[in-house]
């Protein structure tokens, strides 16, 4: 037996059907088309082909974008005035600072100085707060990335046990929030594991929905797992490849090919999560228009 993959890429492209199809009736009614703000700090390669994939998927669905670029000797200061100009622009409805920041800024300053209703990646205190607290706001895309695809899939969450590895607060934490909620598609009994955890392995196996984000290739192998898990692979590590035409290719943080045999449901990597990803961008950066409280 082996799993049922779960394709992200597929569902990712309904979703764009979808956002297109309702920016289109949004602009039929007159008005204008959503404005996706995006500011790349540095020249980090893995920023920029972000930031790029972000640029590409507005245009597949009539959103407009522009991405500031800015030398990484920026001081926070500096940033966070262009941001403030931003947050006043009536042209504006959504801002993404593209993460990582060089390692001079401080990513929670940048955030906060977003304003919560153009926050689109759902990263400010705001956003985060009102998760917990079951309230309607921007949901940080990985996570709700990963709620629709076990939507999509009609994968059971209610009561069972989910086990998220990795604790980051822009993926592990919201996602063990969601899945803990008492709304539609959470319910489950949720355990965080993270790099104090004693024996990750006591935990991974007795999961029945195993959701990774660690950022560690391989870490998660067939003996860590039991029969029937629904594996949700979050990592994206490059690794040197040299058959490969960019040098290098995209692994998570589970070893696909042994622990496929024992799981139920599993996303690959890539074409799983990642594009997922993108695709809650662009419904957050549409809701975030038709929430704008400023005139047309
Ligand atoms: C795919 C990200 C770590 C740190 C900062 C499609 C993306 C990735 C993979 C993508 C990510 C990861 C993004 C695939 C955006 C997801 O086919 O598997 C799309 O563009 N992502 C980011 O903006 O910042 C990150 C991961």
């Amino acid at each position: 037996m082996s799993a049922e993959i779960i394709d992200g890429k597929m569902v990712a492209e309904l979703l764009y059907k979808r956002v297109k199809e309702d920016v289109q009736q949004w602009c039929k009614k007159g008005n204008r088309r959503p404005f996706l703000q995006v500011i790349l700090v540095g020249d980090e390669p893995a920023s920029i082909i972000y930031t790029g994939t972000k640029t590409k998927a507005c245009q597949q669905v009539g959103i407009e974008t522009d991405t500031m670029v800015l030398q990484d000797t920026i001081s926070e200061n500096e940033l966070t005035e262009i941001i403030h100009s931003c947050n006043t622009n009536y042209d504006i409805d959504g801002i993404l600072v593209q993460m990582p920041l060089p390692s001079h800024l401080s990513k929670y300053s940048v955030i906060e100085a977003i304003d919560h209703r153009k926050d689109v990646d759902g990263f400010h205190p705001m956003n985060v707060g009102r998760l917990s607290l079951d309230q309607p706001c921007f949901k940080s895309c990985t996570p709700a990335g990963v709620m629709e695809l076990l939507k999509y899939y009609s994968i059971p969450v209610k009561s069972k046990h989910a086990v998220v590895v990795g604790a980051s607060t822009i993926v592990g934490s919201p996602m063990a929030v969601m899945l803990s909620r008492e709304n539609s598609t959470g319910k489950a009994t949720t355990t965080i594991c993270h790099k104090y955890t004693r024996d990750l392995t006591a935990h991974t196996i007795g999961a029945d929905i195993l959701i990774v984000a660690a950022g560690q290739p391989n870490l998660i192998k067939a003996e860590m797992v039991k029969q029937g898990v629904v594996i949700i692979d979050v990592g994206i590590n490059r690794i040197a490849d040299e058959t490969h035409e960019k040098g290098y290719r995209l692994v998570g943080d589970v070893d696909f090919e042994s622990v496929r045999i024992k799981a139920s449901w599993i996303t690959p990597v890539p074409g799983g999560v990642g594009p997922m990803t993108v695709a809650m961008l662009m419904k957050n950066t549409l809701l975030a228009a038709k929430k704008s409280v400023y005139p047309k």
